[in-house]
């Protein structure tokens, strides 16, 4: 079996509006996802768009209180071996409403703080600029990603951290799985904040209210924004290194039908490629007219929107290209076929694979078909940057997380990395999602756990936040310390 490259991160990632709290300590602004609702699998969550509602509970409010419990987390991933942990920053709590005139130094020190640990615990922090987050008053005030003027708001605040945050970050990532903003409903909202006039529920790929021109002019402004942000952070500081960040998966025809070999082509393009060829070559695909004319979207609009600023992709092209990846996707045009239950992507049951509890098709080989058909594909270092497994962790009669689950579920993507890397896959380094058990982004809940570290806390908000470690924990130490040589 191939070695990993020296350096390798092996670290953690997670996100502010998932796992941070306190939404509204020390000055902080509310920001979209402080009025999104818990939900279920079955049950969707809720927006409250106008502000946050008396007697209604918001995961985000106090997530898992990292707010206060950095620094004991960092000294578990420290623990753990971690050599980079990932985490996203809040607009909101630099500049409560986005566009205030001054930023706000508690803010500002808070991530200092936990940068300069990270530095101290021989961690690398990978940041992820917007995670599913916009602040609310902006949605209120310019609707969202789709007025222009959202760019330079955004890129006063990167100027913000890059500035700020010199000599402590290295790695940094500017869009959250930026291809959702394809997504109608849940990616106008979570990408975009692009939000409803009314409480609505989140559905995913479809929503009465969601309109598809918004929604690409809203991807193509964060692509301009993305753009110069790579230029910004180069010119701050050249040790500075720049990535998208795209919800990948690997797409497989249900059979080999034309029909169905011809939908999967589509589909890779439009979930995996439209967004990574932006980012990566510096400029829209040669299908991007005939994808913006299917979807809905104003398709002169579009090529005046891509020809005004093809200047601008091309000077900004990443530095290397990261990805979450929990499962493959198999498509057919086949009516008959059914849909998954709760797969994100929307694509039928793999009758070769198992899923998730929560509906999510488990594929390791899949990471390895998407690591080389990427790499293939742009040639720029990869980086994994969310990968790991939601289940439902109960406590053994010893007391103890015995996740052996997960521990299979991560062993068996790692063997199919080190064989990508074999084939000359150029990979930097694999943080796996929810380190710590953290609030799901799609239904809200706590009790679909990712962590290596448990936190107690459950859907309703009741519980300590204590943390204990779970098997996986002292697996993944293992891990870690041996370069990925013990799995
Ligand atoms: C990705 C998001 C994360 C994270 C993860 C797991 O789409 O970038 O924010 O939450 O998926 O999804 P979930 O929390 O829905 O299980």
């Amino acid at each position: 079996m191939a070695k990993f490259p020296k350096g390798f991160l092996w670290g953690g990632a997670t996100a502010a509006n998932q796992f941070e709290g306190g939404y509204d300590a020390d000055g902080k602004g509310l920001s979209v996802p402080d009025v999104i609702m818990g939900g279920t699998v079955d049950k969707p969550r809720y927006i409250t768009p106008a502000g946050v509602r008396e007697n209604t509970y918001y995961p985000s409010h106090q997530a898992i209180d990292f707010y206060h419990h950095w620094k004991e987390d960092i000294d578990l991933f420290a623990e753990m071996g971690f050599k980079c942990f990932r985490l996203s920053l809040q607009w909101s709590r630099i500049f409560p409403n986005g566009d205030d005139e001054e930023p706000l130094q508690a803010g500002i020190d808070f991530y200092k703080n936990i940068f300069k640990h990270c530095k101290e615990c021989g961690i690398e922090p990978l940041v992820t600029i917007s995670h599913y987050e916009f602040p609310l008053a902006l949605s209120h005030k310019y609707g969202g990603w789709d007025n222009p003027v959202i760019i330079d708001l955004w890129l006063r605040f990167t100027k913000l951290c890059f500035t700020e945050y010199k000599g402590l970050v290295k790695y940094w990532l500017t869009f959250n799985e930026i291809n959702c903003g394809t997504i109608a409903g849940m990616g106008a909202i979570y990408g975009l904040g692009i939000l409803p006039e009314d409480d609505q529920p989140i559905t995913f790929g479809k929503a009465s209210w969601d309109v598809p021109q918004r929604r690409f002019a809203g991807l193509h402004n964060q692509f301009v924004a993305s753009a110069k942000a790579v230029v910004q952070a180069h010119e701050i500081d050249p040790e500075n290194k720049v990535g998208c960040m795209i919800a990948g998966a690997a797409t497989y025809p249900y059979s080999c039908r034309p029909d169905d070999v011809l939908a999967a082509l589509e589909t890779d393009r439009q979930f995996n490629f439209y967004c990574g060829d932006v980012h990566a070559r510096g400029a829209y695909p040669a299908w991007a007219p005939s994808y913006w004319a299917a979807n809905g979207a104003d398709v002169e609009a579009m090529k005046a929107l891509a020809e005004k600023d093809a200047e601008v992709l091309k000077a900004g092209k990443v530095d290397f290209y990261s990805f979450s990846y929990y499962q493959s996707n198999t498509v057919s045009t086949d009516p008959e076929k059914a849909k998954g239950k709760g797969n994100l992507l929307g694509g039928i049951q793999n009758p070769y694979l198992e899923a998730s509890e929560w509906g999510w098709t488990i594929d390791p080989k899949g990471l390895r078909y998407y690591l080389e058909t990427v790499y293939d594909r742009y040639q720029i270092p990869l980086f994994i940057v969310e990968n790991g497994l939601g289940a439902v962790d109960e406590r053994s009669e010893d007391g103890k997380f015995h996740d052996e689950y997960r521990i299979d579920y991560m062993r068996k993507h790692i063997e199919q990395m080190a064989i990508a890397i074999e084939h000359g896959v150029e990979l930097m380094g694999y943080t796996m999602w929810g380190c710590i058990d953290l609030v799901s982004a799609s239904t809200g809940e706590m009790k679909k756990r990712y962590g290596f570290i448990y936190v107690d806390r459950d859907n309703d908000g009741n519980g300590d936040f204590h943390r204990e470690r779970k098997e996986s924990f002292y697996w993944y130490k293992k891990v870690c310390e041996s370069n990925g040589e013990i799995l």
